[in-house]
């Protein structure tokens, strides 16, 4: 077993979060991985307050386990979501896509813990003062919204720059990816893309079934004209979209209405044209869909494994 301070803190069996992602994490996913051990989270995305209340009141009754909410901070409803937060009070909250500390107090005072994404060390120490649990480092690896820095130079960085615990995230799909968050100072890991074709996710077949078939080179990152990056798989909405991004006569009001919707356009209607499906580089190491139990186990089976062999390396 992993000693882990999520673990003794959390009460999890396995120091893993499932990542919280737009029309996937649903209540389902997440009393999934809650019930196998790690922490599930249930997105929020861009949708109301009451969807929020509806998805954490139905994994109350699929789990008895803790889990969490994300709080996507670029959503028109985020007021009213962290609302519903402090009221429901969840294990945990973490955040994406902005900087949090206006929206914590509430939360802190519900006795959440607060872990926010950051991808800087910069927005580390600014969360940290405004009472952070802990962090999630997320390098570019990930699939959605992207920060700069890889995995590897971030997480360390990270945990050099706060004396909080760091959850390592982007590009970790197995127990390799899993043990080396370990070596790099993290205390767990947040996964996003292997939950995609967990038996429990509710996503569109189509969707698994083109995590499944990603290569190593079949993600590509869209977006950076309009300061929102994010990493999906290579489709044709992508190569609409990457050619329009470097078209001068598309403003960028039209460009932005290229993407309106696709996301739900991939994840609910399985639209292999004209969706978005967000994913991160591991995709390519995703090969079976599997329960949630089976992912996780196996992951740290062999995270365990190359963690005791480690001593093997040193003469
Ligand atoms: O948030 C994510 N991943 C996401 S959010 C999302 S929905 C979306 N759709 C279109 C455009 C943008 C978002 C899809 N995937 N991951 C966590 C994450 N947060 N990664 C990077 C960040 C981040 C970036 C900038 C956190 C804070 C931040 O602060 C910059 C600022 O100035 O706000």
């Amino acid at each position: 077993m992993m000693n882990s301070v999520l673990v003794q803190e959390l009460g999890l069996t396995y120091p893993i979060f499932q990542g919280g992602m737009a029309w996937v994490s649903d209540a389902a996913l997440a009393a999934a991985v809650s019930n196998a051990g790690g922490l599930g989270i249930i997105s929020a995305m861009n949708l109301d307050a009451e969807y929020l209340r509806g998805q954490i009141q139905k994994c109350r009754t699929l789990t008895d386990k803790p889990f969490g909410v994300n709080v996507m901070l670029m959503s028109p409803h985020v007021q009213e979501v962290a609302q519903v937060c402090a009221q429901e009070a969840p294990a945990v909250v973490t955040t994406g896509a902005g900087l949090p500390n206006q929206y914590m107090k509430p939360w802190l005072e519900a006795g959440i813990r607060v872990i926010p994404v950051v991808p800087s060390t910069a927005m580390a120490k600014l969360v940290e003062r405004a009472g952070a649990y802990a962090v999630i480092a997320e390098g570019g690896e990930s699939g959605g919204h992207v920060g700069d820095l890889s995995t590897i130079t971030l997480v360390p960085q990270v945990v050099d720059a706060v004396s909080i615990p760091v959850i390592a995230a982007g590009g970790i799909a197995d127990g390799r990816g899993a043990a080396v968050a370990f070596m790099l100072g993290a205390v767990g890991v947040q996964c996003g893309t292997v939950f995609l074709c967990a038996e429990e996710c509710t996503v569109h077949d189509n969707y698994k079934q083109k995590v499944l078939a990603a290569r190593d080179i079949d993600t590509i990152v869209t977006g950076k004209r309009l300061g929102h990056a994010v990493r999906s798989i290579r489709n044709p909405f992508t190569k609409r979209y990457a050619k329009q991004e470097y078209n001068p006569q598309c403003t960028d009001d039209e460009l932005e209405a290229l993407g309106v919707g696709a996301l739900r356009k991939a994840a609910v209607e399985g639209d292999l044209d004209n969706g978005c499906f967000l994913a991160g580089q591991a995709a390519a190491m995703v090969h079976a869909i599997r329960p949630a139990k089976e992912i996780i186990e196996t992951m740290f089976t062999q995270a365990e494994q190359l963690l005791k062999g480690a001593p093997a390396w040193v003469k």
